[in-house]
């Protein structure tokens, strides 16, 4: 084994020759020594030449990071495996789902992070099987080896760790302004005239949205990369005046292509041989052939994203919708998903002439039934193809974890070279550590279920300690029905998510905001408006998360030292300034929230104009809230602004107005850029920066604009309503002529 210091902080562990992943950033021309053990573990070699690692835990050690799991913030006491799984059934026991994210921290005594960068299977057992210990096995390879980096990050507490390992894997990919709000999705709206019928809803009930979903029904025949004319006519006419109109339409692309004569992508795959080849495990060998599977179109090709060639190629194929304005996509079935295969099908049908042909039948319903459902993402099939990476021959299921994310890769690079200096929004299902780099992630097919909520709530916390800051879950829940109150406070959860989308199955019932009743829709008018008088604050601090490399979600153990906070999973940061605390089961009219450190301003609001505030000291208390009201709390000494909201967000207020509870001082800096383009990284941006001071029960306020590059003010007038040590609001307003703030008057 080598070791190689990369950083302060950061120790690469490598063992034999592993791939280039693609995962980490960060490079070091330290030459690398030999060493014998990596730190904190013990490490050997288990029966069948997977690599075992081990660590004994302590009573009161808790166990982070992890990503898009199950189970609870704290990871410890579970099972876990990293191997993509399309899985739409997120019960509780199950190990793993669509994308994963092999970083850990360990928190006791001593508190550390590891990052396995290994892209095969890998088995995380966080005291499951022995409560007093972690295991964490690697398997091996079809050459029966184990190649590998393994990294230890050191920092003197657990934000500090997460930052680091930040350096080490890059920050977050910024999605233009309108990503941040509402979109709505359906499996599926079919035709131009049910998205146009959708559009027109939204400005009929007056509830804000920025872009809405087209799924597998827009293609032709479910080819990547067609429209169906006789659906939607002239695509390219019908995404111009949806755009015109103030909508971004965000079209699925799946990564399979299906096998037609004729049919221009699956031509030119075959020809350069861009499809993954069918793979024999047993003679680690390629027959040459291309492998086929069943997926959407029926028989399909598989792109072979590990190639850098097939990734240009691919990236090309977004052009046509890049040129027509269409430059928001999501990548679907990515991990990847595959219903069967031709190989799978034959033993089936074997499996049934077996059972066919038995003297004594027994119970042959359940061998048939198992061998069936069993056929969908079989280990044996990603164990049946390879891939071409650069030169080398790999076996799929070595590199399993890395396909949705070279996927993502090829999309963002095509989308970002194609789009005319614009930003581009990309979401995938599948990802890996790296792949935040490139897009956003959502968390799949969930449920509408009561507790999927505290699963969303949960996993976005682990998400944003992997890279994955903008990320969200379908609201409120993708299969099953689900009800009305369901929906409100679900929304309620996701107006604090970066990621704010309701997307639904196909045959589950409408849910759409307004597919309830009228309350129902005015209460999710009100949310969702919430959500968009949020965007100065939102942007500004999702801008800095990114730049500074700290998570945008925070759980509050990693804010705060009250010791109660390590047992609270389900309320969290969002940014700095505010913490949201989410009504989470049916019936609920309130729920105990604990306020650690410092104190709050609590604010039981209905809608962005509602004031119902209240100062609260440190201390845990049940609050009161009605099915129309949600709960947020505004830290001590910090500030949160607010603007108007509008139909979108290209609405553009000269208001804002800036809340907070001040007894010593506090600062917020707005940053504000043209939320489209990349001119923001060289220059082009402005920041506003706002100081309030504590002077007795009342306060002063500086503040200071800077128009970087020529980039030009907008805020005319800035109210501040602010509440003392003592509970009293004091307002103020600031008039803002050109770039100096007049002084300030109070009201
Ligand atoms: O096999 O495109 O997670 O969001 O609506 C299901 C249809 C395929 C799974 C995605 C879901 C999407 C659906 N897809």
């Amino acid at each position: 084994m080598q070791r190689r210091q990369l950083s302060d902080n950061i120790t690469q562990y490598t063992i034999g020759k592993p791939l280039d992943t693609g995962a980490i950033i960060l490079r070091s021309d330290q030459s690398a020594d030999d060493c014998d053990r990596i730190p904190h573990f013990s490490a050997d070699s288990d029966d069948d030449n997977n690599l075992r690692l081990s660590k004994a835990l302590t009573d009161d050690e808790a166990i982070y990071g992890l990503g898009e799991m199950l189970g609870g913030l704290n990871k410890r006491g579970r099972k876990y495996r990293c191997y993509n799984n399309d899985d739409p059934n997120h019960t509780p026991e199950k190990q793993n789902l669509y994308g994963s994210h092999p970083f850990m921290i360990f928190d006791a005594d001593e508190t550390f992070g590891l990052f396995i960068d290994y892209p095969g299977e890998i088995v995380i057992d966080a005291g499951f099987d022995r409560r007093d210990t972690c295991t964490i096995e690697l398997t091996k390879d079809v050459h029966n080896e184990v190649n590998t980096n393994i990294y230890i990050i050191e920092g003197k507490n657990k934000s500090e760790i997460i930052h680091n390992f930040l350096t080490l894997v890059g920050s977050p990919f910024m999605p233009p302004k309108w990503a941040f709000g509402y979109q709505q999705s359906r499996w599926s709206y079919p035709t131009a005239d049910a998205v146009r019928d959708i559009c027109r809803k939204f400005r009929e009930y007056d509830i804000p949205c920025d872009a809405v979903y087209l799924d597998l029904d827009y293609m032709d025949d479910y080819k990547v990369f067609t429209t169906s004319h006789e659906r939607f006519g002239d695509f390219a006419a019908f995404a111009k005046e949806l755009l015109a109109d103030g909508f971004h339409l965000v079209p699925i692309i799946d990564p399979g292509v299906k096998v037609e004569d004729g049919y221009a992508v699956y031509e030119e795959g075959k020809a350069n041989n861009y499809f993954c080849k069918e793979y024999d495990y047993e003679d680690k060998k390629s027959s040459g052939d291309d492998f086929i599977a069943a997926v959407w179109p029926g028989r399909t090709a598989m792109p072979d994203f590990m190639n850098a060639q097939v990734r240009q190629w691919w990236a090309d194929l977004y052009k046509q919708f890049c040129e027509i304005g269409v430059n928001s996509f999501w990548n679907d079935m990515n991990e990847p998903a595959l219903f069967f295969t031709k190989r799978g099908l034959e033993d089936l049908y074997t499996t049934y002439d077996e059972v066919r042909s038995r003297t004594n039948p027994g119970l042959d319903f359940f061998d048939l039934k198992d061998k069936a459902t069993g056929l969908s993402n079989n280990r044996e099939d990603y164990k049946r193809f390879c891939h071409d990476c650069d030169g080398q021959t790999v076996c799929h299921d070595d590199v399993h974890n890395l396909y949705g994310f070279n996927m993502v890769r090829a999309s963002a690079d095509g989308l970002k070279r194609h789009s005319h200096g614009n930003r581009y929004f990309l979401l995938s299902r599948s990802s890996y550590i790296g792949s935040h780099r490139y897009g956003a992630v959502w968390t799949g097919d969930n449920q509408s279920w009561w507790e999927h909520i505290i699963v969303h709530i949960k996993m976005i916390q682990s998400m944003n300690m992997c890279g994955f800051f903008f990320v969200g879950p379908d609201i409120p829940g993708f299969g099953c029905d689900a009800d009305a109150e369901l929906l409100v406070r679900w929304l309620q959860v996701g107006i604090f998510t970066p990621f704010l989308r309701n997307h639904a199955a196909l045959f589950t019932r409408s849910q759409e905001p307004w597919a309830f009743d009228d309350e129902i829709t005015g209460i999710a008018r009100n949310a969702i408006r919430f959500r968009y008088a949020m965007m100065p604050y939102i942007y500004s601090e999702y801008h800095n998360c990114v730049k500074f490399a700290k998570p945008f979600i925070t759980p509050l153990s990693f804010a705060f030292s009250d010791h109660r906070c390590k047992s609270i999973e389900d309320q969290f940061m969002f940014g700095h300034s505010v913490m949201a605390a989410p009504v989470h089961s049916q019936n609920a009219r309130g729920r105990s929230v604990t306020l650690p450190d410092c104190k709050w301003l609590a604010w039981r609001a209905t809608d962005y104009t509602s004031r119902e505030m209240e100062v609260f000291a440190p201390g845990t208390y049940f609050f009161d809230c009605r099915l129309d009201q949600f709960l947020l709390f505004i830290k001590e000494d910090s500030l949160f602004v607010m603007t108007s909201p509008g139909q979108n967000t290209q609405t553009r207020t000269d208001e804002l107005t800036v809340i907070g509870l001040v007894t010593h001082s506090a600062e917020f800096t707005c940053y504000d850029d043209d939320g489209t383009t990349y001119q923001y990284e060289h220059g082009k941006y402005c920041t506003l920066r706002m100081k309030v001071t504590a002077e007795g029960s009342d306060y002063s306020v500086t503040c200071k604009y800077n128009a970087h590059d020529g980039y030009k003010n907008r805020i005319k007038r800035i109210n501040f309503e602010i509440y003392n040590g003592k509970g009293e609001l004091v307002r103020k307003s600031i008039k803002m002529s050109g770039d100096t703030p007049e002084a300030p008057v109070r009201r």
